[in-house]
């Protein structure tokens, strides 16, 4: 692994990219997460690589949508078990929501290292590894889903989504949550709960939100969820990224 001086200006990205890189090595994530990860770091520069307000409010809301349901799921695919599988399995513990591998480009050799990746970082229970049940109006091979998983959920969570299972998810009724840095791409557009930030910053607060918002009433749990206006957290998210403002 080549160094990064802490005094880089961009360091953390650049740490951020051997993460994934190490995960290529390691067999959890596709190479064409590499290119994700490009994409990602284009959009994070252009936002200033920090958490904008109207994403914080987002992750609020998330948090509000996980801990308000019967059967949460998070959905992990490459870029997420290598970037932040200790932060996931911290928001899994603080929402009580269940844990699903699920990738666009499945193997199940990689489906078991994710699965395994996870655990070795303290999960307890990973689905994913026996895909029993299908999205339906769905060809790729994220249709594949645990029935007592994903299929069941009320609330996903999904980080680097295709806006095709993103749609589909919302024809079943769920409530999806997408972690995407693209204001633009057609998840975050479907998403009842777009979060336009880098997800090794976006899980982590989810999970602040969610260890605030526990302590707290239904009452301000529902004020989180209905105070949330998607259309305006896109716009916002966009004119940041068009303001070229890089405080
Ligand atoms: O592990 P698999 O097989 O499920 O494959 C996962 C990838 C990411 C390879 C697959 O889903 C894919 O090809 O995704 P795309 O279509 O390249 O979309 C990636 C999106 O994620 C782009 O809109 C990027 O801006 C965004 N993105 C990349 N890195 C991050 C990110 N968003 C938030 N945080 C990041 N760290």
């Amino acid at each position: 692994t080549i160094e990064v001086p802490d005094d880089h200006p961009r360091s953390e990205s650049l740490h951020t990219r051997h993460r994934i890189e190490d995960g290529v090595d390691a067999g959890l994530t596709h190479k064409q997460g590499l290119i994700a990860e490009g994409r990602g770091e284009a959009f994070d520069y252009l936002l200033g690589e920090r958490t904008i307000p109207s994403a914080d409010r987002a992750e609020r809301a998330a948090a509000a949508h996980l801990l308000r349901a019967d059967h949460p799921v998070l959905s992990i695919n490459g870029n997420a078990a290598a970037l932040v599988p200790d932060e996931i399995v911290a928001l899994a513990d603080a929402t009580g929501a269940a844990i699903e591998v699920n990738l666009f480009n499945r193997t199940d050799e990689r489906i078991a290292a994710i699965a395994d990746h996870l655990q070795d970082h303290g999960a307890t229970d990973v689905k994913g590894r026996t895909a029993d049940a299908r999205i339906p109006g769905l060809t790729s091979e994220r249709a594949k889903v645990a029935a007592d998983g994903i299929h069941a959920a009320d609330v996903v969570l999904v980080p680097l989504e295709d806006g095709d299972r993103a749609e589909a998810l919302g024809a079943m009724g769920k409530t999806e949550i997408v972690v995407d840095l693209n204001p633009l791409s057609r998840s975050p557009q479907v998403a009842a709960v777009p979060v336009v930030d880098n997800l090794v910053r976006a899980i982590p607060n989810i999970a602040a939100h969610a260890h605030d918002l526990a302590d707290r009433s239904d009452d301000e749990r529902e004020r989180a969820i209905d105070a949330f206006d998607r259309e305006a957290a896109l716009d916002a998210a966009e004119a940041a990224i068009r303001s070229g403002e890089l405080d």
